[in-house]
C-alpha cells in the first residue's frame, strides 16, 4: 500500500441536467429564421474527450497561448491574491490550467465547478490525489445558471479568487458576459479576484483554421451534438446530411460554428418533424472575440477593476486580474 492517505472527493450535486435537454433542442430547432442548439450540451463524456483533443490541435492556439501566460504571470498572481484562499474554477473541464495556480498560489480549497458529472468527478479525484494538502469539493452545476456558490461549510469566511479560464467568457454575447461578471462579482467580497482569460480579436484566417481544423476534430465536436440527439432522446438524424462550418462575424465580433445541411431534409424527434432546407445551418457556437480595453471596460461595468493583464508576444490572448 501507498504510504501517503488519499482522501475521496464527495460531489456536490446541483443536478444541472433537470434542465432539459430534450426542451432546449425542441425550442433551438423551432427557431426561426436560424436553428440552434445549445453549445453547453456538447460536453458529455465523448464531447469532453474531442474538447481535450481540439485543445491539443495546432490550429488551435488559445489553450497553449493561455499556459504560457499563466506560467508567465503565475508568481505576480500568487503575489496579488496572496494565501489560503478558495479557489471556484468556473468550468473546469480536465482541470490542467488549475495546476499551474496550485504550484504557485498557495490555496487553501478548490471548487471546480462543471456541468459535466463524470468528467468533474475524475478529475477532481486526480487533483486531491497530487495536491493532499488541499481541500476538493466539486460542484456540479451549469456556471451559466448558478446564482449563489455553495457555501464553503469548512470555513465560510474564507477569502475567494474565481477562475475563467480559456476564454469560455466567449460563449455569452458581450452583453451576457457582462451579467455573468456581475453576477460573479455577488459571489466574491470586496478585494477578491477574478482570473478570467479572453481572446483577442485577430487576424481572421487565424481564427477561422482554429475552429475549422484541418485533422476534422472541432466538426466531430460539432456533430456529437447531432448524435447526442440520436442517442439520448431517440432522434433520427442522419449524422452524414450534415458538415461542420465555422465562420468569422465581423460585426459582432465572435466566430459562430454551424451544422449545415447537405440536403433538403426532416430531424425526427418523437412525434415533431423539423423541416430543413438544403444549405439552412443549426448554430451551435458562439465565439466572441475582444479587444484588451473593451474587456477592461466590460469588466469595470460589472464592478469590478482591472487591475492587471497578461498577453502573449503576438497578442493572440489575454489572461486579466479583476478585483472586486
Ligand atoms: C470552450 C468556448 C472556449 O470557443 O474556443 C473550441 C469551444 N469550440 N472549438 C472556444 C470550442 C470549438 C471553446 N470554448
Amino acid at each position: 500500500m501507498d504510504a501517503k492517505t488519499t482522501t475521496t472527493v464527495s460531489l456536490i450535486d446541483l443536478e444541472p441536467e433537470l434542465e432539459d435537454f430534450r426542451q432546449a433542442v425542441v425550442e433551438g430547432l423551432s427557431s426561426a429564421p436560424q436553428k440552434t442548439l445549445p453549445c453547453k450540451f456538447f460536453y458529455d463524456a465523448a464531447g469532453s474527450a474531442l474538447f481535450d483533443q481540439i485543445c491539443g490541435l495546432k490550429e488551435y492556439y488559445p489553450t497553449r497561448t493561455e499556459i504560457g501566460i499563466l506560467e508567465a504571470c503565475a508568481d505576480e498572481l500568487a503575489e496579488l491574491i496572496g494565501p489560503d484562499r478558495l479557489l471556484v474554477e468556473y468550468g473546469s473541464g480536465s482541470s490542467i490550467k488549475i495546476r499551474i495556480l496550485l504550484d504557485h498560489l498557495k490555496l487553501a480549497a478548490y471548487m471546480p465547478l462543471d456541468i459535466s458529472r463524470d468528467h468533474l468527478l475524475h478529475s477532481a479525484q486526480k487533483i486531491a490525489n497530487d495536491y493532499p494538502a488541499l481541500d476538493v469539493l466539486p460542484v456540479c452545476a451549469d456556471y451559466s445558471q448558478l446564482t449563489n456558490l455553495p457555501e464553503y461549510s469548512a470555513n465560510p469566511g474564507l477569502r475567494k479568487v474565481g477562475f475563467f479560464p480559456g476564454s469560455s467568457i466567449g460563449n455569452f454575447t458581450r452583453k451576457e458576459a457582462g451579467e455573468f461578471m456581475r453576477n460573479v462579482a455577488r459571489q466574491l467580497q470586496p478585494g477578491d479576484g477574478l482570473i478570467v482569460g479572453v481572446d483577442l480579436k485577430k487576424e481572421t484566417g487565424l481564427l477561422r483554421a482554429a475552429y475549422n481544423d484541418q485533422s476534422g476534430v472541432t466538426a466531430a465536436f460539432n456533430i456529437n451534438l447531432l448524435k447526442r440527439i440520436n442517442e439520448e432522446l431517440s432522434g433520427e438524424i442522419n449524422l452524414q446530411g450534415f458538415e461542420h462550418n465555422a465562420v468569422y462575424n465581423e460585426e459582432l465580433g465572435r466566430i459562430e460554428m454551424h451544422l449545415v445541411s447537405q440536403l433538403e431534409q426532416q430531424i425526427k424527434l418523437g412525434d415533431q418533424a423539423f423541416e430543413l432546407a438544403m444549405d439552412e445551418t443549426i448554430h451551435t457556437e458562439n465565439s466572441h472575440k475582444y479587444d484588451l480595453t473593451e474587456f477592461q471596460q466590460l469588466a469595470e461595468s460589472a464592478g469590478f477593476k482591472a487591475s492587471r493583464v497578461w498577453t502573449d508576444a503576438n497578442n493572440w490572448f489575454s489572461v486579466h486580474y479583476l478585483e472586486r
